[in-house]
């Protein structure tokens, strides 16, 4: 008699353990986030990181991983959220590509995949819920109508540009160069005379800017368009050992709307800059509220995109604090 009193006491503790860890969970509706960041390379992407880990924190418990600009360290920081049984995971993909894998296993695992700024090139579109992010092809485009009005009234019979790329094989890379192409492909002038890569990384900018100017004329360059503000603050450091005259003798145009662009801006030693919205925590947020809350027939949007404008000498007094 007495092992059967003791094995239904057992038995009726484990359920309400059970029980109570489960009504925990739904009763304060907070979630176990994984968060894996691409790297920390900009200010830009110090201030994407903050401004996610910060909402999401609000209400939530989040395992945050940086992956230093790692790709496979990043996929095993994936593997490590799908061991945790993690409730969501966050994906802010260094590259473009070789995520097929790793996030067929979190479908496996049943755990839903949000991808924030950089988009991932997929086969099957269910393996990730949405993506959050700035659209990368129109900031292009932006940087290529700048260029294009600037020279409108000029009677230059032709115009050079030394485009300044970002990491290869990223979407943001690739989007921003074919918007520009797109938009400055209307004035038949506007050439793009050379392409460097400086991988989104100021240091790297500066070197392949110092490069250039070693083994070719600059000054046959009338436009440098350039895929970050890191990598244009490089390559003004470079500038500054040669005769020209940036803002001046060379248009400088460039995407993210960091303080220290902004700053340039104001100085005149930079023509444009089209804003890049790092502020996406509320957004991802905000779906992941809309995701759990299962509302019938609510699906969330494959792509949301966040609000975004551009900078020059024509807004200047309007630029809000840039607070990265
Ligand atoms: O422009 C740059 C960062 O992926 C949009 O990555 C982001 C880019 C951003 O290195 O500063």
């Amino acid at each position: 008699m007495k092992k059967r009193n003791l094995l239904l006491m057992l038995i009726f503790l484990f359920t309400l353990t059970a029980c109570s860890t489960k009504d925990n969970k739904t009763q304060d509706n907070s979630l176990v986030i994984g968060f894996s960041q691409s790297g920390i390379e900009s200010s830009w992407r110090k201030y994407h990181t903050q401004s996610i880990r910060s909402e999401l924190t609000e209400k939530n418990q989040v395992l945050y991983r940086n992956g230093y600009m790692d790709q496979d360290k990043q996929i095993q920081d994936i593997r490590t959220f799908i061991a945790y049984k993690v409730d969501a995971i966050i994906l802010s993909p260094l590259k473009e590509d070789g995520w097929q894998t790793v996030l067929q296993e979190a479908k496996k695992a049943k755990i839903p995949v949000f991808v924030v700024d950089r988009h991932i090139n997929v086969s099957d579109t269910d393996l990730f819920v949405t993506h959050i992010g700035p659209n990368f092809k129109a900031q292009g485009n932006r940087a290529g109508l700048f260029v294009k009005n600037y020279f409108a009234d000029k009677k230059q019979k032709q115009i050079n540009v030394l485009e300044l790329k970002g990491l290869e094989n990223t979407s943001v890379s690739s989007s921003r160069a074919e918007g520009f192409k797109e938009t400055i492909a209307q004035d038949k002038r506007i050439k793009i005379a050379d392409e460097l890569t400086g991988d989104f990384i100021r240091a790297k900018g500066k070197e392949e800017i110092q490069k250039y100017i070693k083994e070719k004329d600059i000054s046959d360059i009338d436009v440098l368009y350039s895929h970050n503000d890191e990598m244009t603050l490089g390559a003004l450091e470079a500038l500054k050992n040669t005769s020209i005259n940036p803002g001046k003798d060379l248009v400088i145009v460039t995407i993210d709307g960091q303080e220290e662009a902004i700053e340039q801006l104001k100085k005149g030693n930079i023509n444009c800059v089209v804003e890049n919205n790092p502020d996406a925590g509320w957004f991802v947020a905000n779906a992941l509220d809309k995701y759990f809350a299962k509302e019938k027939n609510y699906t969330l949007p494959k792509e949301i995109y966040m609000s975004e404008t551009v900078f020059s000498e024509n807004n200047l007094s309007s630029i809000p604090t840039r607070n990265y």
